[in-house]
C-alpha cells in the first residue's frame, strides 16, 4: 500500500432505462476533473462510475424492448460506458448492480440492519412513483388539471401500491441525522440543498419501506426471495461493494469512507438521508460529502426522451472537441446551480476563452520562440517587476485552484487560471518581444521565458479540465510525462531546452453557413 492519502469519488449510477444525454455527462465530467486533480496532486485516487440495472423501471423499460431485463441492461449499460471514451473519463473501474459482489453486498448490508434491529416486516400501501422509483406521503402529491396523481406539481405521475413490505426504521434515525449535519458541515453541499435536507429531517421521517413484491428484478431478500430489496438500498450500496463490502480486508477497502459522492439534485434526499442512516444501522462509516449538481436544459427546454432534444455528447463532441464541451460544462454555470446548453453560448466561449485567449497566447509565444529562439526555450536573464508580477500570479494559481476545488467550484477555479491567462496577454502586448528583437535580444529572450514559463503553470492546471488540450501544449513546452504532476509545478523550464514544431491547439469554430 502507497502511504499516500486516499481519494475516493463517485458518480451516481446511472439507470439504464434511457440512453445517456448531456446531463448524465455533466455529473461524471465533475468527478473526472477532480479525480484528475487529485492524482496530479499526488493522492491514491479511486474514480467509480456505473449503472442501476434493477427496478421496476427497468424491468418495464426491458419489456416495452423485448428483451429479458438482463439483456436489455447489458445493451444500455454499454451506451454509459461508451462515455468514458466519448468524454475523455478517466474511471478506475465501471461497476453494475448485476454483479454477483454486488448482491453479496447488498446481502451482507441487509443483515448488518437487521441484526440492528432496524428492519421490520409490514406492509406498504401508499404512492408509489417508478420513473423516481420513489415513495411519496400523501401530502407530497397532487392531483393535476389532467386528474392524474404527481409527486408535487411538475414531478413524476404516482401509482396507489398495497404489498408487503420490509420496513427500515427511518424514523428512529432524525435525531442522529441531524446531529450528524451538525458534526459534519461538509457532508452536504451546496448550502441551499443542506437546508433543504435538514428541513426535510426535522419535518420529521416515515419508517421506509426496502422491499417490493409485485416484481421480481432486483435482490432476493435473504431468507424471503419473494421480496427483492428496494432499488435505492441496492444502488447506494454500489459504493461500498466497489470497495469489496462486507470483506474489509479487500485493499480497495482502504478509499471507504468516499471523499466525495456527486449526484443530481433530485436524488439527494436518498444520499443524504437514507445512505447515512443504513450506514449508521450497520456499522459503517459514512461518506464525507455529498455534491448536488444542479439539472441542465436544451436551448431553454427540459431535457426528454418525448421531445426528442436529448444532447447526445457524442455528437456535440465530434463537433466541438471533447475539450471544449468539458470546459464549456464545467465553466458556464456554477457547480450546483442549473444551466441552460446553448450551442451560441459554447460557441462564444469556444471562441472568446479558448481560441483567442488562451489558444492565441500560446500560439503568440511559441511561434515567436520558435522562429527567433533557435527552437529552444530561451533563455532567462534578469527579471524586472513585471516579470516577477506575472510569474508571482501563475504561480498563486495552485493553492487557488486547490482550494476552489475542494468545494467543487470548477468555474471559480478556471476563471482564476483565465485570470492569468488574460495577464499573460496583457504583458505580451506591454513588452512586445517581436518590437525587442532588434533592439534588446537580451530582454526579448527573458519576456518569452516568462510567457513559456507562465503557460507551463497554466497548462499544468489546464489537464484536469482538457487533459488532451493540455497535453499537447506540454508537448510543445518539451515538458516530460514525469514534470506534469502538481509536484514539479516549481520546477522551472530550462533554458536551452529543445522544443518541438509549434501547432495551434483551439482553432476557432466557424458556423458552416446555412444555405437559403
Ligand atoms: O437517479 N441535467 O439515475 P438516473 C443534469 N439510478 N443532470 C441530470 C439530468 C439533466 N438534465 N438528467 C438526469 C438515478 N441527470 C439513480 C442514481 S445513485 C446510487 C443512483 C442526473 O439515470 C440525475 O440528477 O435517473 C442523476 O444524478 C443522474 O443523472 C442519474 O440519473
Amino acid at each position: 500500500m502507497s502511504g499516500r492519502s486516499t481519494f475516493y469519488v463517485t458518480t451516481p449510477i446511472y439507470y439504464v432505462n434511457d440512453v445517456p444525454h448531456i446531463g448524465h455527462a455533466y455529473a461524471t465530467l465533475a468527478c473526472d476533473v477532480m479525480a484528475r486533480f487529485k492524482r496530479l496532486d499526488g493522492y491514491d485516487v479511486h474514480f467509480l462510475t456505473g449503472t442501476d440495472e434493477h427496478g421496476e423501471k427497468v424491468e418495464k423499460a426491458a419489456e416495452a424492448a423485448v428483451l429479458s431485463p438482463q439483456a436489455y441492461a447489458d445493451k444500455v449499460s454499454q451506451s454509459f460506458r461508451d462515455l468514458i471514451g466519448a468524454m475523455n473519463y478517466s474511471p478506475d473501474n465501471f461497476i453494475r448492480t448485476t454483479e454477483k459482489r454486488h448482491q453479496v453486498s447488498c446481502q451482507a448490508l441487509w443483515g448488518k440492519l437487521v441484526a440492528a434491529g432496524d428492519i421490520y416486516l409490514g406492509k406498504y400501501a401508499g404512492w408509489y412513483s417508478v420513473r423516481d422509483e420513489a415513495f411519496y406521503a400523501d401530502d407530497e402529491t397532487e392531483v393535476g388539471a389532467d386528474g392524474k396523481r404527481r409527486a408535487g406539481p411538475v414531478g413524476n405521475e404516482v401509482e396507489w401500491v398495497e404489498e408487503p413490505s420490509y420496513f427500515f426504521k427511518l424514523s428512529a434515525w432524525g435525531d442522529r441525522l441531524l446531529e450528524f449535519y451538525e458534526k459534519n458541515p461538509r457532508f452536504i453541499a451546496p448550502d441551499s440543498r443542506r437546508n433543504e435536507v435538514i428541513s426535510f429531517v426535522k419535518g420529521g421521517l416515515q419508517d421506509l419501506s426496502v422491499s417490493r413484491t409485485s416484481f421480481s428484478w432486483g435482490v432476493p431478500v435473504p431468507g424471503d426471495p419473494k421480496h427483492v430489496m428496494y432499488v435505492w438500498l441496492d444502488a447506494l450500496t454500489n459504493y461500498i461493494t466497489e470497495c469489496g463490502y462486507p470483506d474489509t480486508t479487500n485493499p480497495l477497502w482502504r478509499f471507504w469512507p468516499a471523499d466525495l459522492h456527486v449526484v443530481g439534485k433530485d436524488i439527494i434526499r436518498f444520499h443524504c438521508v437514507y445512505w447515512p442512516a443504513f450506514l449508521m444501522s450497520a456499522g459503517v462509516a459514512t461518506p464525507k460529502r455529498v455534491f448536488a449538481s444542479g439539472w441542465w436544459t436544451t436551448e431553454g427546454q427540459k431535457i426528454s426522451k418525448s421531445l426528442g432534444n436529448a444532447i447526445d455528447s457524442a455528437a456535440v463532441t465530434a463537433e466541438f472537441g471533447i475539450d471544449p464541451v468539458r470546459y464549456f460544462l464545467l465553466r458556464e454555470v456554477p457547480f450546483g446551480n442549473d444551466g441552460d446548453f446553448q450551442r451560441r453560448a459554447l460557441i462564444g466561449r469556444l471562441n472568446a476563452d479558448l481560441a483567442n485567449a488562451y489558444g492565441n497566447l500560446c500560439q503568440r509565444v511559441l511561434s515567436i520562440v520558435a522562429k527567433n529562439c533557435g527552437e529552444r526555450v530561451p533563455a532567462k536573464g534578469t527579471l524586472v517587476e513585471a516579470d516577477v508580477a506575472l510569474l508571482d500570479r501563475a504561480k498563486g494559481l495552485l493553492a487557488i485552484v486547490r482550494s476552489e476545488l475542494d468545494e467543487q467550484a470548477f468555474h471559480r477555479a478556471l476563471i482564476s487560471i483565465w485570470e492569468v491567462i488574460a495577464d499573460a496577454n496583457r504583458y505580451v502586448d506591454a513588452q512586445a518581444p517581436w518590437a525587442l528583437a532588434k533592439t534588446d535580444p537580451v530582454r526579448r529572450d527573458t519576456v518569452l521565458w516568462v510567457l513559456a514559463e507562465t503557460i507551463r503553470r497554466v497548462t499544468l492546471l489546464v489537464q484536469p479540465f482538457m487533459p488532451d488540450s493540455a497535453a499537447k501544449i506540454l508537448d510543445q513546452l518539451a515538458v516530460p510525462a514525469e514534470g506534469r504532476a502538481f509536484a514539479s509545478f516549481d520546477r522551472e523550464l530550462t533554458s536551452g531546452t529543445v522544443l518541438p514544431k509549434p501547432q495551434g491547439v483551439f482553432p476557432r469554430f466557424v458556423e458552416a453557413k446555412v444555405a437559403s
